[in-house]
């Protein structure tokens, strides 16, 4: 049995036990109690799932296993010679067993997973059968879903594997996914955007640098970026809706290649991972607007006031748990600040930053008024000339395959049960409401 899959199953059963004992001795205590509004109001912050890899505090943002992105820079082991950012093979590592990995057991994922990223012809086949006007996550989603058939969780199911097994069919899926969606992603690029010029795969990159250098875009500054980006799109706990999506298809024992396109159909809605592409797509037509990419303070303000008026949201600003601004902004601005040096696009986001939260706020009814972590990546993206903003979200979907990939290992490890919860009709609310008068 390889050492991160030792590792994972030994915790999670020291885990699973102690869960048992909790439920077992303290199930009939209230942990939460639910307001009307959050049953007609999306269920905000009602806390009833389990994910052990991430939590997101509304004022400080993510934490991985506990760790700020600023510490994770800090801590996880970044490529041998030279390396600025962490690999992301190494935040994989922390969230599967929530510890921070050494240098040689991130190399030895890189290893692992460079052995394991081969993609089926088929796969390769069906996206070249897909009309040339059909949208790169859509691709995405239709790759992820054709490689079902390569589950070893469902052929093993198929021939009658105990619950005992899930853990380690699944894992083995889960490693296979994240080791081939590079190759899947990059391939989907070359193929829209570059007349299906591929670019060979170079073995002996990382996960990350590895995928800027098949997407083509070549130098150590791009290839730090997307270490960076792979590491902070990674997870955002369990409950946003491409995790949430994920989760809840995979309690049906449906495979983590089924659960996973499911939760990336979440993604590419405009008020979640497709908020990358609106983002970039707003910024160009303002400047196309305004004649300039060099826009004042004033003028910007007044693009925003006409997006508002016209009854259009601001793309990139607010979030349905955040109350700050984003670290995973701030990490990017960071970044840019470094390494970019006068982007018209990039000043443009700064800008943004100064102006948004003013306006946003003065509406009075907008909760968060600030960045969030899809304000800031389409403008470095454009510095490095990536400026096919409609393959955006495909990005946010291959990093997001690491949060989502290691929290699914311990569902199944845990033996969480189906996902099912109890839906109320409008008469039952009135009810309830003159029964309390
Ligand atoms: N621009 C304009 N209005 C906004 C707004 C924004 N950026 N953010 C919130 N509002 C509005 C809401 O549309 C809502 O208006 P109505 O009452 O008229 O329907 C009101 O403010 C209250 O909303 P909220 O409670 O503050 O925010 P929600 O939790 O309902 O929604 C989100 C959160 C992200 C959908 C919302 O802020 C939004 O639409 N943002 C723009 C899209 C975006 O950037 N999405 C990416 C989020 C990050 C990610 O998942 O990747």
């Amino acid at each position: 049995m390889d050492i991160l899959k030792q590792k994972f199953l030994d915790k999670a059963t020291q885990l699973k036990k102690e869960l048992r004992t909790l439920s077992k001795e303290h199930g009939d205590q209230v942990v939460d109690s639910v307001k009307l509004s959050q049953v007609t109001g999306g269920m905000r912050g009602i806390k009833s799932m389990l994910w052990e890899t991430s939590v997101l505090d509304a004022y400080e943002g993510i934490r991985f296993r506990g760790y700020s992105i600023p510490q994770l820079q800090e801590l996880l082991p970044k490529k041998r010679e030279g390396g600025r950012e962490p690999l992301p093979e190494g935040l994989f590592w922390l969230m599967l067993t929530g510890e921070v990995p050494t240098q040689e057991e991130v190399e030895w994922l890189c290893n692992e997973w460079e052995k394991r990223a081969t993609v089926p012809q088929s796969t390769y086949d069906v996206l070249d059968a897909l009309s040339e006007d059909t949208h790169p996550m859509t691709q995405f989603i239709i790759g992820i879903t054709s490689m079902h058939k390569e589950s070893m969780f469902f052929k093993k199911y198929t021939e009658g594997m105990a619950k005992s097994e899930y853990a380690e069919a699944t894992y083995e899926d889960a490693m296979d996914m994240i080791a081939r969606l590079p190759r899947l992603a990059a391939y989907i690029y070359r193929k829209v955007y570059h007349n299906g010029d591929h670019i060979a795969p170079d073995e002996s990159l990382d996960w990350a640098g590895n995928y800027a250098h098949m997407l083509g875009v070549e130098g150590e500054d791009f290839k730090s970026l997307m270490r960076l980006y792979l590491t902070i799109h990674a997870d955002h706990e369990g409950g946003n809706a491409s995790a949430h999506t994920a989760h809840l298809i995979n309690t049906t024992l449906a495979d983590v290649y089924l659960s996973y396109a499911g939760g990336m159909a979440s993604l590419a809605g405009p008020l979640h991972g497709l908020a990358n592409q609106e983002v970039i797509k707003w910024i160009f037509n303002l400047t196309e607007k305004l004649g300039t990419t060099k826009p004042t303070k004033d003028q910007i303000a007044q693009y925003v006031r006409d997006t508002l008026a016209s009854g259009q949201v601001i793309p990139g600003y607010g979030h349905a748990v955040l109350r700050q601004p984003d670290p995973r902004f701030t990490a990017q601005k960071v970044f840019a600040e470094k390494y970019i040096q006068d982007s018209d696009y990039v000043n443009i986001v700064w800008k943004l930053f100064e102006v948004v939260p003013d306006i946003l706020g003065g509406l009075g009814k907008v909760k968060n008024p600030w960045p969030n972590v899809d304000a800031h990546s389409g403008a470095i993206l454009v510095h490095y000339g990536l400026t096919e903003y409609t393959y955006y979200t495909v990005m946010f979907g291959v990093s997001r395959a690491l949060g989502v990939m290691a929290a699914t290992c311990w569902s199944r490890a845990l033996g969480l049960p189906l996902e099912r919860p109890k839906s109320v009709n409008s008469d039952w609310l009135k009810e309830q409401v003159k029964n309390a008068q």
